[in-house]
C-alpha cells in the first residue's frame, strides 16, 4: 500500500516547489516509491483531524499502515531507513550525512527563513530597512562558511543522499537563492540537484497541483 502525504491545496509558493511536501516527494521519487497525496486547505490544516497528524496544523504529514509522522526531515529519515539509496550504507558515512541533515535545518535554514519573515511579515515596520542588512549579512556569512567547506565536492558525503536533497531544498528557497551569485560552487551544487530526474518528477507533480488549482479557479 502506498504511503499518503499531505500538501497544500493552494500553495503560497505558486508551484515553485518551496513548500516542504516537495522534499518528501523528491525523496520518494529518488527511491521509486509510489505515493498518494491528500491536498488540504489552510482551514482543513487547522482542524482537529489534521492536527491529530500534525500538532502545528502544517503540511507535510505521512501515513502508512501502522505509522503516522510529521516533519519533512523525520519523514525523509524514515524513508531512508526503510529503503536503500538515500543514505550511505557505511555507518560512519551515514552518521556524517545525517549530521548534514541536521545542519541544513538547524544551522542554515533558520537564517534563510528569517529573511522571508523579515520581508513578508515585517516589511512595514519602521525598523525593517535597518534590520534587513543584518539578517542578510547572517545568511551571507553562513553561506560563505558552507561554500568554503564544500569547495569542489560533488555531494556532501560520497554519492547523492538525503542530506543533499534537504540542503539543496533549503538553499534553493528564494532567500537562499538570492545570494547564490556570490557562491558559484553552491549554485552549481543546486543545479546538479535540480537536474536529477527524481527532482524533476517531484517538481512536475507539485506544479501540477498548482496548475490544476489555477485552471479550476
Ligand atoms: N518542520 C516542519 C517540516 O519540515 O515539515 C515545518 C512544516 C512547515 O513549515 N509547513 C508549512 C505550513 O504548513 C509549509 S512549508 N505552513 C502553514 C501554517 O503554518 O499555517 C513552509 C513554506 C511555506 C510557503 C513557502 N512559500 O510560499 O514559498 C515556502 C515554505
Amino acid at each position: 500500500m502506498s504511503p499518503t502525504i499531505t500538501a497544500f491545496a493552494t500553495s503560497p509558493d505558486r508551484g515553485n516547489g518551496h513548500a516542504r511536501d516537495f522534499r518528501v516527494r523528491w525523496a520518494l521519487e529518488e527511491i521509486g516509491q509510489p505515493y498518494d497525496v491528500r491536498l488540504v486547505s489552510f482551514a482543513e490544516m487547522k482542524q482537529p483531524a489534521h492536527r491529530a497528524l500534525q500538532p502545528f496544523g502544517q503540511i507535510p504529514t505521512w501515513e502508512e499502515p501502522g505509522l503516522e509522522l510529521f516533519d519533512s526531515s523525520a519523514i525523509i529519515l524514515h524513508i531512508a531507513d526503510t529503503h536503500p539509496g538515500l543514505l550511505p550504507a557505511d555507518p560512519a558515512a551515514k552518521a556524517r550525512a545525517t549530521c548534514w541533515i541536521f545542519a541544513a535545518i538547524s544551522t542554515i535554514e533558520p537564517l534563510i527563513v528569517q529573511r522571508e519573515v523579515s520581508i513578508l511579515g515585517e516589511g512595514k515596520q519602521p525598523w525593517h530597512e535597518a534590520r534587513l542588512p543584518l539578517v542578510e549579512g547572517r545568511i551571507r556569512d553562513r553561506l560563505a562558511e558552507f561554500s568554503a567547506w564544500f569547495g569542489d565536492r560533488e555531494w556532501l558525503e560520497g554519492d547523492f543522499s538525503a542530506a543533499d536533497l534537504i540542503l539543496i531544498s533549503v538553499l534553493r528557497r528564494p532567500s537562499g537563492a538570492h545570494f547564490l551569485g556570490e557562491f558559484p560552487n553552491l549554485a552549481a551544487y543546486i543545479a546538479r540537484g535540480e537536474s536529477r530526474p527524481a527532482y524533476q518528477r517531484a517538481f512536475a507533480a507539485q506544479r501540477k497541483v498548482y496548475d490544476d488549482a489555477q485552471a479550476a479557479a
